[in-house]
């Protein structure tokens, strides 16, 4: 758990930083969910589906090998998530985003998560680094659509060129869209204030917004269960819950 033991805990420099921040950026990864019932990838409480890591899925040669059973997994995961609700560290980052614009500052919130919770909690400006689980798009053409909770037993064609449908996730080896890395790298450049909260920080390019917030200058803080590569780069390393740290840190700042 966090130090909270007084004015120069970790805790406390974190808050006093956020309250004279004007722009803040924060990058999210799987363990702000884990409180709401979805599986980490790794670390603490990560998980293994059917036995296999997620890089054996996750790739466009893991759905090509097993385009059934990689469709499958994520019409699962698509219907857990219909189930499960956002927990009190989402509700906080959207709080802290209500604050800051609040006093004409901006706040970005980069996820590499793709299960729209921080949608579903209230923030506004989030950019999806690796997609969202809630579209599909077509392998070839341009075609995309949102889907819902519902399970899609089959793989859908494409309605413009029949090609096979796919999750609009990013998956191992393929480029992250041009238009939100563009937008997170320059809200890590030009932050006082970066947060980075449940993410192991070894999947690039996202674990590189770290690095790059802490070579512009601004205080950069890590919200984790445990320590990651990020830990030696940041100003202040936080052990603990996000659902439990989060709600701590927006309530001692202004
Ligand atoms: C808590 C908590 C609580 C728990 N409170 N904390 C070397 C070799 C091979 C490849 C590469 C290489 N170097 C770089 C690469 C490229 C590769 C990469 O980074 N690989 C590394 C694994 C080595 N990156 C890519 O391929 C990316 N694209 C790219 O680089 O394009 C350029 C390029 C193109 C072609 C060739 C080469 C380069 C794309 C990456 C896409 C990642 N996609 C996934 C799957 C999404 C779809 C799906 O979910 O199905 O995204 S992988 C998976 O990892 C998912 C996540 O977004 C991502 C990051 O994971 P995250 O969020 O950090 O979660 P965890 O589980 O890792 O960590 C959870 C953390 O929370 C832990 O630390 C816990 O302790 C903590 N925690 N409970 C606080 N309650
Ligand atoms: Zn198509």
């Amino acid at each position: 758990m966090a130090d909270k033991a007084g004015p120069h805990s970790d805790l406390a420099r974190a808050q006093t930083a956020l309250s004279q921040a004007r722009h803040v950026a924060c990058l999210t990864g799987a363990g702000i969910s884990a409180a709401s019932g979805v599986p980490t990838y790794r670390g603490a409480g990560g998980a293994l589906w059917d036995g296999l890591k997620v890089e054996d899925w996750a790739s466009p040669e893991g759905y090509a090998r097993q385009p059934e059973r990689v469709w499958r997994w994520y019409s699962d995961r698509r219907v857990q998530l219909g189930g499960i609700s956002p927990n009190a560290g989402h509700a906080a980052l959207a709080e802290i985003e209500r604050r800051i614009a609040g006093r004409g500052g901006t706040f970005t919130l980069a996820t590499q998560n793709i299960d729209a919770l921080h949608q579903r909690a209230g923030s506004r400006n989030v950019l999806e680094l690796h997609g969202s689980m809630l579209r599909i798009r077509c392998c070839v053409c341009e075609h995309a659509r949102q889907v819902g909770h519902e399970p899609i037993e089959e793989i859908p064609a494409c309605p413009q060129c029949g090609a096979r449908m796919r999750p609009a996730v990013v998956w191992f080896g393929e480029m992250l869209p041009q238009d939100v890395w563009t937008a997170a790298a320059e809200a890590a450049a030009e932050c006082d204030v970066f947060l980075t909260v449940g993410t192991s920080a070894v999947v690039y390019p996202a674990a590189g917004l770290v690095e790059m917030a802490a070579a512009t200058g601004g205080t950069t803080i890590e919200i984790n269960l445990e320590p990651t590569p990020a830990s030696r780069l940041v100003d202040i390393a936080i052990q603990g819950k996000a659902d439990e740290v989060l709600p701590e840190l927006v309530s001692g700042t202004g």
